[in-house]
């Protein structure tokens, strides 16, 4: 009989369903296993191969897991609110909810077609109230602990939609969604304060096992430096406190330089010489993003004003120096003013070369300081024309004039993150309503627990207002409510929920998704927790895996989860790329459609395909080619079921080639090493092809392959009387059993010659390299007495058996 995907997958997705194959309960006498997979957004795109791969992969790791005797859960859900689905929604006059759901269902579908073991009991989707009631619930949590707060600041605005973006979301100066410019706006927003949690986020990475790449970008993002804050006098009586990491060029410090944004500018307007310049630098400034303002801006000319009628005193030597404004300070880190150390600081070199500052030296080793800045930070630099400092290394010279400042109350040790507080409100429709009110007399009061879900109320029209207000501020009869604490007339908050929110804690509601009281019982918690495998892409790693495992340490310390962290492993994979290298796009006319995949040559080649496309965690390009041949591979598997020999266990031709592949695989697996598992497979088929396969033999192969194609493999497995033999589908089945002795590489003794006499005999594994058995040759005292002092200049290799070392003096 032929290889008929068509009719088996339909077949096995069907009965798996159900009969809840992969439904997992809370509790068992088997070790647990968590494996999770970032679930997704619901667009109308549907699913991609880019979600493809690193579900296949879990997918795979799941099977694998049960079939080692765990209890596993393998969840999926969707994160549905934000704004894809609302811009559609306005578009095409469709209510967002239903966008919703008609998205969900075809990417359920498409889910179901790939054969994925997930329970299906467990499904969550963010936007629906029985979830987002803990999302809220979370929020008061965090408000009534001060973690959240209302301020306003200025924010990133996308100008296209309208609305208020995390730094995150603005990837070089222009919104990462719509592509439009980003702005500096002032708004009034919820804001959540990671920011005390920075440390822990760095220190508890120590504790667990996230690939290393994940953990330096998650350090560098949070941006711990360390230094101090300086005080400076201004002629205006006033103080400028300074954040600088190097106080030890104080003495260098010929300039200050206080950002746009400062709040000196406006209280020193009166003092101002040339206040009309200064206050139009001030307006170009707040038309740039910080990107461009530093990172775009970073080779270009500085640009700046001086403030004049207002000076400052260099407190170590009390000499009066200038005060710029210049957007290369920026208002949002340290104190947003500098002291500026040209001699030593690139930025601040330019700066002075261009508006004709003072370039002192005070750290000598380098180049000519009106030549080039000298950045050295270590024992290479020697303090001079620094007073009390002189002849001080760099880092003896830290500590020294810390102390100093110290003592005379001008300055302190200072530790400083570049991670920002996060802004949590949008100015949108599409998310969870902040169920927060504002009373004239109480100010915001929290909704009281009780109340919740605060439900997002049916709108006619969700476009956002022109002022920026959310679409729900039209909305007055929800708006206006009674003040919970006072019973006065007061305001709905009308802002939402940032589209991270829902994501930060959907990992712990798969735990217990149907609960009524709580976001979890505290069993479920404490038996699946923590995710003990988590895999998920790159670009998450300073958004999604950040904000989630601060909510986490914020649950934990309120006592609700057991563990400070939420996951135990982190991995990531690479991009799918379209044929020719290139991202899949469009506009390029490269998109694969998984769906077109699967109905031309099924969902296990698919799936196998994917697998097999390349390193786990490097991008690899689409090839039409490759999945042909993955499903020659299939058909090859399929067909050798009509040869089989009728001896019992695996034959004995065979033995050892079996015995190292279900090592391999297994190993290769649990490595996420899938494209050598496959290729050992591969390599199995072949050897069965040319040296016979008994109904053992092909039994563990099944098993093998099923992880990777479980639709064919089941019906195999039925259909050749394994099912009934050995009680289930093979995915019930454990994982082959290998004799450890049969895959070890056996060891050969060879002979060693020096200059074609026989010196000695050694023992090397099997089929041996030659520097391997030179190394090996050369540890033997009767090889050394003929080869020390003397140079090999020839080694002839006869493998297995001989190898003959011509020296000569
Ligand atoms: C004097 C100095 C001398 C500096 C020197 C550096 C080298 P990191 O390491 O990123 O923390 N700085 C401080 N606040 C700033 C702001 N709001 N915008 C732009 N730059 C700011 O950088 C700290 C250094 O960046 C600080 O140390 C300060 O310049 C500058 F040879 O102070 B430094
Ligand atoms: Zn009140």
């Amino acid at each position: 009989m032929k290889y008929d995907f068509a009719r088996i997958e339909p077949k096995w997705q069907k009965k798996w369903l159900e009969e809840k194959t992969y439904h997992c309960e809370n509790h068992s006498n088997k070790p647990k296993f968590y494996g999770l997979v970032e679930f997704p957004y619901p667009s109308g795109q549907g699913l991609h191969v880019g979600h493809a791969r690193p579900y296949t992969a879990m997918d795979v790791v799941a099977r694998k897991k049960r079939m080692d005797g765990y209890n596993v859960l393998f969840p999926m859900g969707y994160d549905a609110f934000g704004l894809p689905t609302e811009n559609y929604a306005i578009k095409n006059h469709i209510h967002p909810a239903k966008v919703t759901h008609d998205n969900i269902a075809n990417f359920t579908k498409q889910l179901q077609m790939l054969g994925y073991s997930f329970d299906w009991d467990r499904v969550i989707n963010t936007t629906d109230p029985e979830y987002y009631k803990w999302t809220q619930w979370i929020f008061l949590q965090l408000y009534k602990h001060g973690l959240a707060y209302k301020t306003t600041m200025p924010v990133n605005w996308c100008t296209s939609c309208k609305c208020v973006l995390a730094n995150e979301e603005v990837v070089e100066g222009v919104c990462e969604r719509c592509g439009a410019p980003v702005i500096r706006k002032e708004k009034s927003q919820w804001m959540l304060k990671i920011t005390e949690y920075a440390q822990r986020l760095i220190d508890d990475l120590d504790g667990v096992d996230f690939i290393e790449r994940v953990k330096i970008q998650q350090k560098n993002w949070i941006g711990r430096s360390t230094g101090a804050e300086v005080t400076f006098q201004a002629t205006t009586g006033d103080e400028i406190v300074v954040f600088t990491t190097r106080p030890d060029t104080l003495f260098g410090a010929t300039y200050m330089v206080i950002s746009p944004e400062h709040p000196y500018v406006k209280q020193w307007a009166d003092k101002l010489e040339n206040l009309d310049e200064v206050s139009a630098y001030v307006a170009a400034a707040a038309r740039k993003s910080d990107f461009e303002r530093t990172e775009l801006a970073a080779d270009k000319e500085k640009t700046g004003v001086q403030l004049r009628g207002v000076r400052a005193v260099n407190p170590v030597n009390g000499r009066e120096i200038p005060i710029f404004l210049s957007d290369y300070v920026l208002a949002s880190y340290g104190t947003g003013a500098i002291m500026a150390v040209p001699a030593h600081d690139t930025r601040d070199w330019a700066f002075a070369k261009k508006f004709g500052c003072e370039i002192i030296e005070v750290v000598s080793g380098g180049e000519d300081v009106q030549k080039q800045a000298f950045t050295a930070k270590d024992d290479t630099g020697i303090l001079v024309n620094s007073g009390f400092l002189d002849g001080l290394t760099v880092r003896e010279a830290i500590p020294v004039i810390t102390r100093w400042l110290e003592e005379k109350g001008i300055g302190h040790e200072q530790v400083n993150y570049k991670l920002r507080d996060w802004v949590f409100s949008r100015q949108r429709y599409w998310g969870e309503p902040i169920p927060m009110v504002w009373c004239e007399t109480c100010g915001w009061q929290p909704l009281p627990e009780s109340e919740l879900p605060l439900l997002l109320p049916e709108v006619d029209s969700y476009e956002p207002t022109d002022t920026g207000e959310s679409p729900l501020s039209k909305m007055t009869d929800w708006v206006s409510t009674t003040c919970p604490h006072c019973g006065a007339p007061a305001k709905r908050e009308t802002d939402t929920m940032p589209q991270w929110a829902g994501s930060s804690w959907y990992f712990l509601r798969y735990m217990d998704p149907h609960n009524q009281e709580a976001l979890a019982s505290r069993e479920a918690l404490d038996y699946w927790s923590p995710v003990d495998w988590y895999n998920g892409g790159m670009e998450h790693t300073t958004l999604h895996l950040l904000y989630s495992r601060f909510w986490h340490k914020f649950l934990y310390d309120l006592g609700v989860v057991p563990t400070k962290e939420p996951y135990q492993k982190r991995t990531s994979h690479g991009m799918i790329l379209g044929e020719g290298g290139e991202k899949m796009s469009k506009s390029r006319g490269n998109v694969v459609n998984p769906n077109d995949v699967i109905a031309e040559f099924g969902a296990d080649t698919m799936r196998l395909y994917i697998m097999f496309i390349g390193d786990f965690e490097k991008a690899a390009a689409w090839s039409a080619n490759a999945v042909k041949g993955c499903k020659r591979f299939l058909d090859r598997v399929w067909n050798l079921s009509e040869q089989l020999t009728e001896q019992a266990g695996y034959s004995k031709a065979n033995e050892s080639g079996l015995h190292k592949t279900i090592k391999k695989v297994a190993d290769d697996i649990e490595a996420m090493k899938f494209n050598t598992a496959i290729a050992a497979l591969m390599a199995l088929v072949n050897d069965f092809y040319a040296n016979g396969c008994s109904r053992g033999d092909y039994a563990a192969l099944l098993l093998m392959l099923s992880p990777f194609a479980p639709h064919m493999t089941e019906e195999l497995w039925e259909d050749l009387g394994f099912a009934e033999a050995r009680g289930g589908m093979a995915c019930q089945q454990a994982w082959p059993a290998y004799d450890a002795s049969k895959t070890i590489a056996a060891e050969v003794n060879m002979a060693v010659q020096v200059g074609g006499k026989l010196r000695a005999t050694i023992t090397v594994p099997l089929d041996s390299e030659q520097d391997a058995v030179v190394a090996e040759a050369q540890k033997d005292p009767k090889v050394r007495k003929f080869t020390d002092g003397m140079e090999i200049v020839k080694v002839i290799l006869v493998k297995n058996k001989l190898v003959n070392l011509i020296v000569r003096p």
